[in-house]
């Protein structure tokens, strides 16, 4: 069968109907790659998996919730979406809006989203209005805006985008043929911890899966308001995507944490480029740096003995969100490594320098 998205797909468990446009790119449907790297380093019993969510059409997981609130927007008649965003909203957004036809307005804080973000929000056509300002700031905007004109606001407040992002959960249990034992994720504004949560919840009443993960979320040290428990006037990482201070779904991570059982911790930036290189260099993987957090949360965890051996039969298993794809900011990857050795194109050189 033609694999035509997340709606289709899922549709029995999304608030759609007949009547839906169904505006989509194809999302979804992202592979779960097993690491060896990683589950060796939590030694035997442990099974580590990432969910490559850059493989999604604009880069990032926001295209699960994107196509159903640009869907949403079209079926109740709006002509215009309005997002804040750290750069992956927007750029799906901008994208989603180009394939349905509507206005896309998106405000960024400027000089903070990396660069191919960006490229993106402009290539397919947004207006795009750079804030002097953070992130919270432009959210507060894009709410009052929307609030007063007829504008749909696309951020995670919507409540298609979370209905959309727990597909990532049911896609999840239906490869692993269970839900984990562990769910790991980066927390920014918090929506998508609050829809994976939502989504294990639903697919356990549906009879899909047997068990609920426990939930563990990540954020960015300088940029870590639920951890530290109040919000970050000047919130700082390299992580930009991450790079929040006062998030929009504050209490429904608390409530993932809390009925899941699990955690919400920070990552050092050190450590979130750490795990960048992890995965780049021993599982061929390139995630953007604010997706790494989830693993530099496993590689910290681990370090505790958190993940102490269990008596279980089965091995434990443990997801890793990896939200949005490496190239998305290649100014982060090219600070991150040496440059290329310039040089004479003479055979004799380059062989000497290859060490043949
Ligand atoms: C790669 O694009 O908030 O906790 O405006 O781009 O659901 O906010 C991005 C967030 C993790 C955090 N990883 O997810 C935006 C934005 C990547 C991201 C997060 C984001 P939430």
């Amino acid at each position: 069968m033609h694999y035509e998205g997340i709606i289709k797909k899922y549709s029995r468990y999304l608030p759609v109907s007949g009547k839906t446009p169904v505006i989509t790119l194809n999302e979804g449907n992202t592979p779960l790659i097993f690491s060896g790297y990683l589950s060796g380093l939590l030694g035997a019993g442990f099974e580590v998996y990432l969910k490559y969510e850059g493989l999604n059409p604009t880069g990032s997981f926001k295209d699960r919730g994107m196509t159903l609130a640009i869907s949403k927007a079209c079926e109740e008649g709006s002509k215009a979406v309005m997002c804040a965003s750290t750069g992956n909203t927007s750029a799906s957004a901008a994208a989603y809006s180009a394939k349905a036809g509507i206005k896309c307005i998106v405000l960024i804080p400027n000089g903070s989203i990396a660069l191919g973000k960006l490229s993106q929000a402009m290539i397919h056509g947004a207006t795009v209005l750079a804030i002097e300002g953070n992130f919270d700031e432009a959210l507060k905007l894009a709410r009052e805006i929307t609030s007063e004109f007829p504008i749909t606001l696309v951020n995670s407040l919507n409540p298609y985008r979370i209905e959309g992002q727990k597909t990532g959960s049911f896609e999840i249990c239906d490869c692993l043929g269970d839900a984990p034992d562990f769910h790991i994720i980066p927390v920014g504004n918090a929506g998508n911890i609050t829809a994976y949560w939502k989504g294990y919840k639903e697919y356990k009443q549906a009879g899909k899966s047997t068990a609920l993960p426990k939930m563990l979320g990540f954020q960015a040290q300088g940029a870590a308001p639920i951890v530290k428990g109040h919000p970050i006037k000047h919130p700082k990482t390299i992580a930009t995507a991450i790079k929040i201070g006062n998030p929009a779904s504050w209490a429904q991570a608390e409530a993932a944490r809390d009925e899941s059982g699990g955690l919400i911790n920070m990552v050092t930036d050190k450590q979130i480029i750490e795990a960048y290189k992890i995965l780049a260099e021993k599982e061929g993987i390139f995630a953007e740096p604010a997706s790494c957090a989830s693993v530099a949360g496993l590689i910290k965890l681990s370090k505790t003995g958190y993940f102490s051996k269990r008596k279980a039969k089965k091995p434990t298993r443990i997801t890793c969100i990896l939200t949005g794809h490496g190239l998305k900011d290649p100014d982060r990857a090219i600070k991150s490594v040496k440059m290329p050795k310039v040089i004479k194109p003479k055979l004799k050189l380059i062989l000497k320098e290859i060490g043949y």
